[in-house]
């Protein structure tokens, strides 16, 4: 990691969030309006808590870019949270019984904090708009290079969407009609239902979102050294963002199941171009892209936080109680698509400029151009 590298400042009621994006090249179209667009998508969902009635997320660019353009400079964006208005004349009394599945308590611990408020300030999924602010910057990029990444829901609370075979664009349209981010009508309808009663029985629900990125060019990544693999940057980016337990690329578990014969991608020649009578591998193969759709999935835990108290100790008296409640989510999980999505650009923009580089997106767009016609890559859309 480090062609296009981003840092994150910010707690869940202070007076706002930082973002500081650095690497891209000069000359891409930023705008703001554009960056609001995946914030509201963020916001929304059904399951989602009383904070996001109070935000209205909208990200200033203050630095890097200019008459919105970008200079090649560090780019800057700020967040303001409104909830800040709430809190700051407030002393809100200190948190000593960590809610468990939370960073509450390692965090305390690590931090040697009395007040696990200032863990929870900072570990809130709150952060995870400052990811898809970054990841608009990060959008920007790859649409110049013609990649689009989308994300939707595919499972909440075990209510599974069936496998879809519209074509992605069209997958995507129809996903962001649902209030739970999913293309499925009747799976949503169900997904709903199920999140009314985990409700009714305060209590929480997780579930699977899928990734998906297209218009790729191949050889983006690398097989030489662990740490430059594709696959293992997007699990690693991936599993970084809060209430996420599990993360496969194409088939994933499922092909732990199958013979070897009835996991590849068969490589055939079509009218002079390289084609795969499949995509199982989910875009990847040895940690470099092949031209196919990337497909991630990932799956999100329930909200730790839950309206049923849940056992712990108040670590003052070191007595066991139950855990304090704090205002939260009964599902996140249409949120997350949008959140997994946004990792997934930014790690497909680091390694874009990894491999095509450039100061100027013209140059960059030279280079990966320069690239395909030397390979005979016709397969790009
Ligand atoms: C979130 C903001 C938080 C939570 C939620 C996500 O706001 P508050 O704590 O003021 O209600 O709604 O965070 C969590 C549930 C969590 O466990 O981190 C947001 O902006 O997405």
């Amino acid at each position: 990691m480090g062609s296009f590298r981003f840092l994150t400042a910010g707690e869940s009621h202070g007076p706002g969030l930082t973002i500081v994006v650095e690497g891209m090249p000069a000359g891409v179209p930023i705008s703001e309006e554009h960056i609001a667009v995946d914030l509201r998508r963020r916001q929304g969902g059904y399951g989602r808590g009383g904070r996001m009635l109070i935000e209205e997320d909208y990200a200033y660019i203050t630095a890097g870019v200019t008459r919105g353009v970008t200079t090649g400079a560090p780019i800057a964006l700020t967040i303001e949270n409104k909830d800040y208005a709430n809190w700051k004349d407030k002393v809100p009394p200190p948190i000593t019984v960590p809610r468990p599945g939370h960073a509450d308590l390692s965090g305390a611990l690590k931090y040697q904090l009395d007040d696990m408020r200032l863990v929870l300030e900072r570990s809130s999924a709150r952060e995870t708009t400052s990811r898809v602010a970054a990841a608009g910057i990060a959008k920007a990029l790859l649409g110049e290079l013609g990649v689009h990444v989308a994300g939707h829901v595919v499972a909440i609370g075990g209510v599974q969407a069936p496998v879809s075979t519209l074509p992605w664009a069209e997958l995507f349209d129809r996903a962001e009609e649902s209030e739970v981010r999913c293309e499925d009508t009747e799976a949503s309808r169900r997904m709903i239902e199920r999140i009314d009663e985990a409700k009714a029985n305060r209590d929480t629900l997780g579930g699977v979102v899928e990734i998906v990125a297209w218009g790729l060019a191949p050889g983006v990544g690398s097989f030489v050294h662990w740490d430059r693999k594709l696959d293992g940057r997007l699990a690693g980016a991936v599993m970084s963002i809060n209430a996420i337990k599990g993360v496969e690329i194409g088939d994933g578990f499922g092909a732990a199941a199958r013979p070897g014969t009835q996991v590849q991608d068969a490589i055939r020649m079509r009218e002079g171009r390289l084609i795969r009578a499949t995509n199982r591998a989910g875009g990847t193969e040895g940690g470099v892209t092949n031209g196919e759709p990337i497909v991630v999935r990932a799956a999100m835990k329930p909200i730790s936080t839950t309206l049923t108290p849940q056992p712990s100790v108040d670590v003052k008296t070191g007595l066991e109680t139950v855990m304090e409640y704090q205002r939260s989510d009964i599902c996140a999980v249409p949120a997350a698509a949008v959140v997994v999505e946004a990792m997934v650009a930014i790690v497909l923009a680091d390694t874009y400029l990894e491999k095509f580089a450039g100061d100027n997106i013209a140059e960059t767009r030279a280079n990966m151009e320069h690239f395909l016609s030397s390979i005979g890559w016709t397969a790009l859309v």
